[in-house]
């Protein structure tokens, strides 16, 4: 059972597509084991995006991550790293296929509506970025026998 990182940008807030958006996380049978509405302070927004302090577009990155409330998830299931991504869809949301999140939702590369963490490691990192260990629940769902994995 793998844990990630997700987060629902501040477009997703703004655009009220939460519910969408988390709903389908849910209805593929991962399990949410952290859910908070928060800002992300800009110290937070450039640890996050560390990896992305380089390029050219990190400047943007961090001004939209900042602008507004976002929901920040952990998110629990078989393969959940690489299943969250299939999910999301490429990163800019023009090549990403319909079906995905941004293929669904998004037209443009910086207002991409979600993050995913992109590997176990980064996973581990994030989460500990966005939450304290006591924010992150263990529980059983009653349907977990009949969701396999
Ligand atoms: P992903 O979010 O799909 O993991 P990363 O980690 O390569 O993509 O990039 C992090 C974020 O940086 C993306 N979500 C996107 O908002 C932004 N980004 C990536 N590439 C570009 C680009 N070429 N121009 C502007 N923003 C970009």
């Amino acid at each position: 059972m793998e844990r990630t990182l997700v987060l629902l940008k501040p477009d997703t807030v703004q655009r009220r597509l939460v519910g969408r958006i988390l709903g389908r996380f849910e209805e593929r049978g991962l399990r949410i084991v952290a859910l908070k509405m928060m800002s992300v302070s800009r110290e937070l927004a450039e640890r996050h995006y560390g990896e992305h302090r380089e390029k050219p577009f990190f400047g943007e990155l961090v001004s939209f991550i900042t602008a507004g409330p976002i929901v920040a998830l952990a998110i629990e299931g078989p393969r959940a790293v690489t299943t969250v991504r299939a999910m999301m869809g490429k990163t800019n949301p023009l090549e990403s296929a319909p079906g995905t999140i941004r293929g669904d939702f998004g037209v443009a590369v910086t207002t991409n509506l979600v993050h995913g963490s992109d590997s176990l490691e980064s996973a581990e990192r994030e989460l500990t970025l966005f939450f304290s260990p006591g924010e992150i629940l263990t529980y059983e769902t009653a349907d977990a026998a009949w969701l396999g994995g």
